[in-house]
């Protein structure tokens, strides 16, 4: 019973579930079944149950290359991981395209470049600005020269801020993909000091957990998708689960303690639904080695819920 009125969240309006089964950015394995564990959840069924019509477009292909990356390589799979990004911003291009709203199931925090960029492209080329929110325990924002491990999902909001390797920020034939003052980042508790430089550099607006305990989610929040909500097209929301104290969210190869709760990732997920304006959904690096249960898995897509509109009353 929908006790709002008669409406549902979803109703007339379409969405696009994209898988992208992408492994080669992180060093633990087990990402890769990451869309697998959420389509076995439900997301499908629990979408459509929203009022949504609801097209899977299945599993990216990702090429496995012919022998893993010599040690100290500062890319590592650059090559596979370019691959997948180019495709899988293609595909959500052809969404948008047709009016559906991407959901994109990761794999690792790489292939927020192709999502991203795809979403970027489809409306730089109509003369609109994208803006961004980033849920995650660490910043992303890493570049070749800093990084300590040479995996690319410690890189990808540098890479669409204009920053690291070509073959990456030259994805869709522009960069930078975004402007720094559109983006906010949610949830930061493990910076590398390389990464805080860049972040002093470029200005980009980051709510750290500090800010988030004394300041509380529901503001924070707000505050940050004012600023992503700046851009003229709207945002695309990205969560990797890290960002998720690790007792909610334990399928993660690289926890950290005094994450989000499971409330505040919903409340935030939850407004995000009532103000609108979210272009693309994606959640990434569920690492299904490592869950229990697949209660990580559920967590995802009961979050993607939560930003399709589900409301406890
Ligand atoms: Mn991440």
């Amino acid at each position: 019973m929908i006790a709002r009125g008669a409406r549902a969240p979803g109703e007339g309006r379409r969405v696009s579930i994209i898988g992208a089964p992408c492994g080669f950015g992180a060093s633990v394995a087990g990402v890769d079944l990451g869309p697998a564990a959420m389509r076995v959840a439900g997301l499908r069924r629990r979408v459509a149950g929203l009022g949504y019509e609801v097209r899977d477009m299945g599993d990216l292909r990702i090429e496995s290359p012919p022998e893993p990356p010599p040690p100290g390589e500062k890319l590592r799979y650059l090559r596979e991981i370019t691959a997948a990004c180019e495709r899988l911003a293609s595909d959500v291009k052809t969404a948008l395209g047709g009016g559906e709203l991407p959901i994109v199931l990761g794999g690792d925090h790489s292939i927020a470049i192709g999502s991203v960029s795809g979403v970027t492209s489809f409306y730089a080329a109509r003369g609109e600005t994208v803006g961004l929110i980033w849920f995650d325990a660490h910043a992303d924002m890493n570049t070749p020269e800093t990084s300590p491990s040479g995996n690319i999902h410690g890189m990808p909001l540098a890479v669409l801020l204009g920053q690291g390797a070509p073959e990456l920020t030259g994805i869709e034939g522009f960069s930078p993909k975004l402007d720094p003052r559109l983006c906010a980042h949610i949830g930061a508790r493990d910076v590398d000091p390389g990464e805080r430089e860049l972040i002093r550099k470029l200005g980009i607006r980051f709510f750290t957990m500090r800010e988030i305990d004394e300041r509380g989610m529901s503001a924070c929040v707000d505050e940050a998708i004012h600023i992503a909500a700046k851009a003229t097209a709207g945002y695309h929301v990205t969560l990797d689960v890290d960002a998720l104290d690790p007792g909610d969210a334990p399928g993660s190869g690289t926890v950290v303690r005094g994450g989000l709760t499971y409330r505040e990732a919903h409340l935030a997920m939850e407004k995000i639904a009532e103000t609108g304006g979210a272009l693309a959904l994606e959640v990434v690096e569920i690492n299904t080695a490592l869950d229990i249960n697949n209660r990580t898995a559920e967590l995802g897509v009961e979050l993607i819920l939560s930003a399709l509109g589900k409301t406890i009353l």
